[in-house]
C-alpha cells in the first residue's frame, strides 16, 4: 500500500515543480525571519530573487550544527514563539544542545510523513505498533507515535528500557509492528527468549528500525531472531526527526527521501562540491515545508550516496543508500549521539586528569558498552586505590548525568594510552555491525 498515492508516485517533473516553488518560499522565509540566514546570504551575495531554478540552490551557503549551536536556543526559529507548539533537542549534548521548534503545522506534516514512512515499511491501519523508541527530547518516540496515530494504527507507547516488561507486553498485546533502534530490539529479543517468550509465537510482521548505523548482516540477524521483515528508517532532529527517509518493504534497497518536503544533495565533505548520483559523500538537506525551523543546505555529516533509479514499489522519490559513516567523529551509543569532545569536557573539569583519554565501544548481548580510559597524573596515580575508585565513580556519574548512558571508567597510569603521530585516536570502536 502507498499512504499518499498522488505525492509518493508523482512524476519527476511535477515533483521538481513543487520543490522549486517550496524552495523559493523557504528561502524567502528564512531571509525575512532568521538574521543568521540573511547575513549568510548577503555575504554570499545571493538574495531570494536569485533562486529561479533548482540548480540555483548551489548558490546558497551551507549551514552546520555549529551554526545551530551558536544560535542556541531559539536564534534559528523563523516564527514567533507563540506559534511554536513543541521543542525537541538533539540528544546527548553538553552545555549547548541544539533546540528545534515545531509549529502545529510542522507537527502535522511530520505525522503525515511518518505515516507514509510506516506504510512504506509495511504497516497499515489495523496494525498494532510496539514503539520502543525513547519518548522525550529525542524525536524517535513521539515521531513514530504521531505518525502511527495519523495512519490510524494502534500504538503502544512502550518507549525504551524496562526490557522485561516489554517482553510481557509483546506477548499479551499482540503487536504486529515493532519500531526501535536495531541494537535495542535485538537485545529485547534476547531478553524475551530468556523469559521464555519466543518471537516465533508472536505476531510481528515488520520491524522499522533506525536512529543509529546498522548493516545488512544485522538486518539478516534481526529478521531471523525477531521473525519479521526489517526495514531502515532515517531522520535527524534538526531536519525534522524520524521519517525524512525510509526503505520500502517491497524492495528493501535504499531509503526513499520524501522529496516534496526535503531536497537532498550529496557533496564532497572536503571541497563541498556536489558529486554525481551514485558517488558517496556527505548528505545535505534543505527543508521545503518546515515553518518553525527551516534549514537551507544543512550539512548532516552523514555519509551516503543517492540512487535515482525507479523502484519496484512505484514511489518516485529518490533513494539514499544506508548511512555508512560520518564525516565527523560523532558516535551513537545506545541511540545517544556523543562527540568525544563532550566526554573530554567532563574529564577536564576534574583535577589531576591528564588530557589523554580514549573511548572504547564494544557490543555485548546486542547492547553498546562504553568504556572510558583516562590517564591520571603521577601524583594522583600514587594515591590509594580507594581514591582512584572514587574518582572513577565520579566521572562515570557525571557522564551518566549528562548523557543518560552508563560508562565504565578506568583510570590508567600516565603514558598508558598510545600516542599517535597525527590526530589522537580518541575512539576505538570494536562494534561489528
Ligand atoms: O535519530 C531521529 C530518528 C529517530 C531516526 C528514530 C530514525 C528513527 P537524532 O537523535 O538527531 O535523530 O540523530 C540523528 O542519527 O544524523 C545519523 O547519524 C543517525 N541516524 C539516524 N537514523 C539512522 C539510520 C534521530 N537509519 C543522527 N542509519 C543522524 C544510520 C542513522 N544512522
Amino acid at each position: 500500500m502507498i499512504f499518499n498515492m498522488e505525492y509518493e508516485t508523482m512524476p519527476r517533473e511535477a515533483l521538481e515543480a513543487i520543490q522549486l516553488r517550496r524552495l523559493q518560499t523557504t528561502v524567502e522565509r528564512v531571509y525575512a525571519n532568521v538574521p543568521f540566514f540573511r547575513e549568510k546570504f548577503q555575504q554570499a551575495k545571493v538574495s531570494p530573487a536569485d533562486i529561479r531554478s533548482l540548480d540555483d540552490l548551489r548558490r546558497l551557503p551551507f549551514c552546520t550544527k555549529m551554526d545551530l549551536r551558536d544560535n542556541y536556543p531559539y536564534g534559528m526559529f523563523a516564527v514567533p514563539m507563540d506559534l511554536v507548539v513543541r521543542i525537541h533537542a538533539s540528544s546527548g549534548t553538553t552545555g549547548k544542545p541544539t533546540a528545534v521548534g515545531h509549529t502545529a503545522r510542522d507537527i502535522q506534516t511530520w505525522a503525515h510523513l511518518m505515516a507514509r514512512s510506516l506504510v512504506a515499511g509495511g504497516a497499515n491501519r489495523g496494525d498494532i505498533i510496539h514503539n520502543a523508541f525513547g519518548y522525550g527530547l529525542f524525536t524517535g518516540g513521539l515521531g513514530v507515535h504521531y505518525g502511527a496515530e495519523a495512519l490510524g494504527a494502534s500504538v503502544i507507547p512502550v518507549s525504551g528500557g524496562n526490557t522485561k516488561r516489554q517482553a510481557i507486553i509483546m506477548k499479551d498485546f499482540g503487536p504486529t509492528i515493532i519500531t526501535g533502534t536495531p541494537s535495542y530490539c535485538l537485545h529485547l529479543a534476547e531478553v524475551a527468549e530468556e523469559l521464555g517468550v519466543s518471537f516465533k509465537d508472536l505476531k510481528f510482521r515488520y520491524g522499522i528500525f533506525g536512529a543509529e548505523p546498522w548493516s545488512e548482516t544485522m538486518r539478516a540477524e534481526i529478521e531471523r531472531k525477531l521473525n519479521l521483515i526489517a526495514v531502515d528508517i532515517y531522520g535527524l532532529s534538526e531536519v525534522m526527526g524520524p521519517g525524512v527517509a525510509v526503505e520500502c518493504h517491497e524492495a528493501k534497497k535504499g531509503l526513499h527521501i520524501w522529496e516534496d518536503n526535503f531536497i537532498a544533495e550529496i557533496v564532497d565533505p572536503v571541497t563541498l562540491e556536489p558529486v554525481p548520483y551514485g558517488t558517496t559523500g556527505e548528505l545535505v538537506f534543505t527543508t521545503l515545508t518546515r515553518e518553525a525551523f527551516p534549514l537551507v543546505r544543512y550539512r548532516t555529516r552523514d555519509i551516503t550516496a543517492l540512487n535515482p533509479e525507479p523502484c519496484i514499489c512505484g514511489r518516485t522519490h529518490i533513494r539514499m543508500n544506508r548511512i555508512t559513516g560520518r564525516s565527523d567523529d560523532m558516535l551513537i551509543i545506545r541511540g545517544v549521539n556523543i562527540f568525544p569532545s563532550q566526554i573530554e569536557s567532563v574529564l577536564l573539569d576534574i583535577e589531576g586528569i591528564a588530557p589523554h583519554y580514549q573511548l572504547v565501544v564494544d557490543r555485548k548481548d546486542s547492547l553498546d558498552v562504553l568504556t572510558v580510559l583516562v590517564e591520571v597524573n603521577e601524583k594522583l596515580f600514587s594515591d590509594e586505590v580507594k581514591g582512584l575508585q572514587a574518582m572513577e565513580k565520579r566521572i562515570s556519574k557525571n557522564i551518566k548525568d549528562l548523557f543518560g548512558i552508563s560508562a565504565a571508567v578506568k583510570l590508567v597510569e600516565p603514558k598508558q594510552i598510545a600516542r599517535s603521530e597525527g590526530k589522537a585516536i580518541r575512539v576505538v570502536d570494536n562494534r561489528k555491525i
